[in-house]
C-alpha cells in the first residue's frame, strides 16, 4: 500500500445533501483522515468546480493543492483511493469478500436511484414503481442482514464500506417518516437495527450538517410532486388546529 502522505491536502468538494459525498465523509473520518470541505451550489456551478468535475457531479477529492493538486470523482473510486492509500482498512482483506461487498455498494447506489425516482415522482403510477423498487431492493438487505452470523455492522464487528455506503440512504427514510408519514421499511427489523446503530456513529453523524432535515425538507418540498404534497398533507395534519 502507497500510504497517502498526511501532507498531502485533501479537500472534499461537497453539497450539504448528497449523499455520495457523505459515503466520503464518512470513510474520511472513520480512517481519521483530516480534510477540508468545500460545498459549492449544484444548481450554479462554479467554473473551477466544471473544470476538475467532469461528469459535473459532487464529490470531488482533490489531492493536493493548486496546481499540482489532483481531482478523483465517482465517490466509489474516492473510496478505493482512501483505502488504498490510507491506515484503517474498511474492505474486507479477503478478495472475495470485497468483491461481494462492492456489489453491496451498488446496491446503496440502486436504493439512491429508487430515493430519487421517488421524490421526483409527478403522479401516483410513478410514485408506486419507486416505492415498489425501495420494497424490492429493502427485502434483498434484509435477507442479506438477517444471514449475517455477526453484527452490528454490515459485515460483522467492525464497522465497513458498506455501513459508509448506506448510512446516507437511511437519512433519506428519517425524513420521510418525519415530514410525510411514509413509512416504507417497516416490517424489517434487522435493517432498523442496522439503520438504528448507523445513526449513532459519529462519522455518520458529523457528515452532515446540523441544518440538514430542514434543507432536505425544503428540497423535497420544492421538487414538488406527490412526496412534496404528502410532506405539505402531513405538516398541516401535525400543526394544532389553533382556536
Ligand atoms: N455516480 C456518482 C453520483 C454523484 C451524483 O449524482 N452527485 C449529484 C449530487 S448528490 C450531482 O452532483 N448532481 C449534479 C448533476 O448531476 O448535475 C458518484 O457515485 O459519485
Amino acid at each position: 500500500m502507497t500510504q497517502h502522505s498526511f501532507h498531502d491536502r485533501l479537500t472534499l468538494i461537497s453539497h450539504p445533501l448528497c449523499p455520495y459525498v457523505q459515503r466520503a465523509a464518512i470513510a474520511l473520518a472513520e480512517k481519521q483522515v483530516p480534510f477540508q470541505r468545500i460545498d459549492i451550489d449544484l444548481g450554479n456551478k462554479p467554473d473551477w468546480f466544471l473544470a476538475i468535475s467532469p461528469l459535473g457531479k459532487t464529490p470531488v477529492l482533490q489531492v493536493g493543492q493548486g496546481r499540482r493538486s489532483t481531482a478523483i470523482f465517482e465517490s466509489t473510486v474516492i473510496l478505493e483511493y482512501l483505502e488504498e492509500t490510507t491506515p484503517v482498512p474498511l474492505y474486507p482483506a479477503d478478495p472475495l469478500h470485497r468483491a461481494v461487498e462492492r456489489g453491496w455498494i451498488e446496491i446503496g447506489t440502486s436504493m439512491l436511484n429508487a430515493i430519487a425516482a421517488l421524490y421526483g415522482a409527478a403522479d401516483r403510477a410513478a410514485f408506486d414503481r419507486a416505492t415498489d423498487a425501495i420494497g424490492q431492493l429493502a427485502a434483498r438487505l434484509e435477507e442479506r442482514l438477517q444471514s449475517r452470523q455477526i453484527g452490528p455492522w454490515f459485515g460483522g464487528g467492525t464497522f465497513g464500506i458498506v455501513d459508509a455506503a448506506f448510512a446516507p440512504v437511511f437519512r433519506y427514510f428519517d425524513s420521510f417518516e418525519t415530514e410525510a408519514g411514509l413509512r416504507l421499511l417497516d416490517g424489517h427489523p434487522a435493517i432498523a437495527a442496522w439503520r438504528s446503530d448507523l445513526g449513532q456513529r459519529t462519522s455518520v453523524r458529523q457528515a452532515v450538517a446540523a441544518d440538514y432535515p430542514h434543507r432536505l425538507k425544503r428540497f423535497l418540498l420544492g421538487r414538488g410532486g406527490v412526496l412534496g404534497a404528502m410532506i405539505t398533507a402531513h405538516g398541516g395534519a401535525q400543526r394544532p388546529a389553533v382556536a
